[in-house]
């Protein structure tokens, strides 16, 4: 008998890439698929963490001796961390019997790393009765990603994973952590968001990840601004010619021209036109490819070949690299557009992508 079941959701972007590092703006949504944990505290100060989806015993770590640096480099740092986490802030955590089970792909690009962070901190919360906001449980479980797992990642996929609702995508401003939902009926416009999972992650992801970074902090310290968001669009051009190295310039322009990108969406959001987004998303990743270089051969060819069958934009979403892309399509373009997808995968001799229709769904929530 446990004491509580709680879930927490993936997310997909639907636009604002890599801005989350650089206190810009992002909208991701939750997708349905999530991970749950059922949970049972204990108070001998053994955290015991299992995985359904993960062969193997169950580990077992003392809470007290939870250090960065120190995990066993696997699947369990991402509870562990959060548990250090709340720790390192002050706050009473014990042991506690973790079993989890997922429903969302790992690897894809969907921020099953976060849903794990997210259910697992969310649960403590409630069982330690902790009194934490739901933001305050996204920026201690992005601490244990980027101090414990030593991941330099921003605050969007921990916030969309304890922040999003059904039924909206959630604009966060990552400065000061302000949040709007966002209304996205993508069936009452007669659409569908498609998310392609290449299948693909190559292996210099993170690395790559950290050196886009880097180099974001260096054109806004070039710029003698606190962050890249401080630049406005408009003076985006006056910008660019202070910047001398090429790279370094290519990823400012991506940065200010994608939050520029968000604001759009979000106009024609409140306009009530879901269609006219499309376009916006397939900027973004012609963006994404040709200035910030995260792209990936799957995931351009599945963004050609969504384009070329009649979809009304598509992007990589996420970290890059491979992982997913979405596809915003008229719901009756699905089938064809999923063919052609298929046999261009095919034609390449590239394993079939996962492709799957989703909707904004629930953030994190207790079950039981
Ligand atoms: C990954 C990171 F975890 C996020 O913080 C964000 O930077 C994203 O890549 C790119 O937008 O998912």
């Amino acid at each position: 008998m446990s004491d509580g079941v709680w879930a927490a959701p993936g997310r997909v972007n639907l636009i604002g890439e890599h801005t989350d590092y650089n206190d810009g703006f992002v909208m991701p949504f939750a997708l349905p698929h999530t991970t749950v944990a059922t949970v049972s505290r204990r108070d001998d100060g053994v955290l015991r963490l299992h995985s359904a989806d993960v062969p193997g015993d169950a580990t077992a770590l003392r809470v007290t001796e939870l250090a960065p640096g120190h995990g066993p480099r696997g699947w369990t740092d991402y509870p562990a961390g959060v548990v250090w986490a709340l720790r390192e802030a002050g706050h009473a955590v014990g042991g506690a019997d973790i079993h989890y089970e997922s429903t969302l792909p790992t690897g894809a690009g969907l921020s099953s790393s976060a849903a794990l962070e997210v259910v697992t901190a969310l649960a403590l919360n409630d069982l330690y009765e902790l009194g934490l906001e739901r933001s305050q449980v996204a920026r201690l479980c992005q601490r244990a990603e980027n101090r414990y797992v030593g991941a330099p990642t921003g605050i969007m996929d921990q916030t969309a994973s304890a922040c999003c609702t059904e039924g909206h995508a959630l604009h966060l401003d990552t400065r000061d952590l302000s949040q709007r939902q966002i209304p996205l009926d993508l069936a009452g416009q007669g659409l569908e968001l498609l998310v392609v999972d290449t299948r693909v992650q190559h292996a210099h992801s993170d690395g790559e990840y950290g050196k886009r970074r880097a180099g974001c902090e260096t054109a806004a310290a070039t710029l003698g601004v606190p962050a890249l968001r401080d630049i406005a669009h408009d003076a985006l051009p006056e910008a660019l010619d202070r910047l001398p190295d090429p790279q370094i310039r290519a990823l400012a322009r991506h940065i200010v021209t994608e939050n520029h990108r968000v604001e759009r969406v979000i106009a024609h959001l409140e306009a009530g036109d879901i269609r006219a987004t499309g376009p916006v998303l397939t900027e973004g990743h012609a963006s994404l490819r040709d200035d910030f270089r995260i792209s990936c051969p799957e995931l351009d060819l599945v963004v050609d070949t969504a384009l070329a069958a009649g979809a009304l934009g598509a992007r990589m979403t996420g970290g890059g690299f491979g992982g997913s892309a979405i596809v915003l399509t008229d719901v009756a373009l699905t089938p064809t557009l999923t063919k052609s997808i298929q046999e261009a995968f095919t034609s390449a001799s590239w394993k079939q992508p996962r492709i799957f229709s989703t909707t904004p769904s629930r953030g994190a929530r207790r079950l039981s």
